[in-house]
Formats: C-alpha cells, structure tokens, sequence
C-alpha cells in the first residue's frame, strides 16, 4: 500500500460526506452562524484528520518489518513544513470563528450613538436598544428569578409567566436579567444562550425565522428549583404577536 493509493480513498471519503449533508433549515440567525461555523469547520477538519490518519497507517505498514530502526535526524525540511502548515489551519480556525463572534448575534450588541433608547422598566445599566432604522424591532424583557421566568413586553405594561413569545422575521432585543441571584437562559433550537445578572440588563439578539414553539430553559444551576426554571419560547406570525400584545394589553 502506499500514499498514492490512500489519497484517492480519501478525497473520494470526504466529497461523499459532503454530498450527503442534508441541507438544514435554520430556525434563526443565530442558529445559523453557529451551524455553517461548524460546518466550516468540520469540513476542513475531515480531510486534515484523514490525511494524518493515511500517513499514520502507510508508515505502520511500511515500517513493521524493520529490525533495525534508524533515530531521524534532523529535518528542516519537514519541520519548516509542519510549522507552517498548524500556522495556516490555526490561522483558518481563527479567522472563521473571529467572523461569527464579531456578529452581534452571537456576540452581544454593543452600544453606540446609532441606537435608541432601550425599553426597559428597571432602572438599571446594560440593555442596548435597536438600531434607529430598525423601526419594526422588538423589545422583552426577561426576568429570571427564584424559581421562574417573567416576560415583559411594552416597558412592563405586559407580564406572562414562564413564557415569552416573540414575532418571526423581526429584529428582537432580549434584555434579560435577574432579579435574584445568578440564572441563565438557553433557548437550544434558536441558538441563544445568556446569564442574567442581578441589577444589570444582558442584551441579546435575535431573528428567528421559523413559527413554532421552543423550549427555554435555566442552563445555570441555582438551587432546589432549578428544574422547574423552564418555559415555552414561541414564535409568531408577526400580525399575531401584535394581535396577542393588543389583546393582552387591554386585559391588564
Ligand atoms: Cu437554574
């Protein structure tokens, strides 16, 4: 066996594996970005653990017979090979991975003078507030606290119990914090995931793309409760949210 037979196997292996990936419909954008970033990444990984693999079995195979082993000698060569070839794949996972942090969906929107004033009834620091053109965004508070959750919508105007519910294909600011002790709120499908702090706002964003309805629940163990610390994250047609928000707000 040798390097010139292994090497066709595998690039045959990898481009099956690519053909047959089903394309996943993604439920948000943050769902998204962390997908195809791990997509991205497992593609350049398989070929690179392959190859290593091939020249692992070639040289098992190649060498098993030798009763009198040689120690390499130095071999600038090679080195200067694989030094250089670790650089550019740590460069490549570097720079991929850099692309989906520096996304405020799945890092954290951060504040500047081309937002508004975040909607939020506590008076406390942290919450970021849409962008001024995005003039259809939404904004929930969350309310993580012992052992519940609360949303807020409309600066408080309206609560619902371990629930929140937000419009699909708009823009949605969560800014969630906690009203005792430490908690943290992780919404799997959606790709979300952020603690909620005592006396500060932790904003998230989000578009979600698909209707339905998600479970959430408490990913920071907190105490006896901690189990019940889960809820229904549901996504509405955006003309039924405002329809539920307007209903609602007549009820309180
Ligand atoms: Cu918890």
């Amino acid at each position: 066996m040798n390097v010139r037979r292994i090497l066709p196997v595998a690039v045959v292996g990898v481009l099956a594996l690519v053909a047959v990936e089903p394309a996943a419909a993604q439920s948000s954008i943050n769902d998204e970005l962390i997908t195809d970033l791990n997509t991205t990444l497992l593609y350049a990984a398989i070929p690179i653990a392959i190859i290593v693999e091939a020249i692992l079995i070639y040289a098992v195979v190649k060498f098993k017979n030798n009763d009198d082993p040689k120690p390499t000698r130095e071999n600038r060569r090679l080195e200067i090979t694989w030094t250089i070839t670790t650089a550019v794949v740590l460069l490549f996972v570097g720079l991929a991975s850099y692309q989906v942090l520096a996304v405020e969906e799945v890092g954290t929107p951060i504040d500047s003078e081309d937002r508004i004033e975040p909607a939020v009834s506590e008076d406390l620091e942290g919450a970021v507030g849409p962008y001024e053109d995005e003039t259809n965004a939404v904004e929930v508070e969350v309310e993580a606290y012992t052992y519940a959750w609360e949303s807020h919508y409309d600066e408080g105007a309206v609560t619902a119990r371990n629930e929140i519910r937000i419009p699909a294909n708009r823009p949605v600011y969560l800014h969630i914090y906690s009203s005792f002790w430490l908690h943290m709120l992780h919404v799997p499908e959606l790709g979300l995931k952020q603690s909620a702090f005592v006396g500060e706002y932790n904003t998230i964003k989000t578009e979600a793309y698909e209707t339905g309805s998600y479970q959430f629940y408490c990913t920071q163990y907190c105490g006896a409760g901690h189990s019940q610390m889960n809820g229904e994250f549901i996504v509405m047609e955006p003309e039924a949210y405002d329809e539920w928000l307007s209903e609602q707000r007549a009820q309180e």
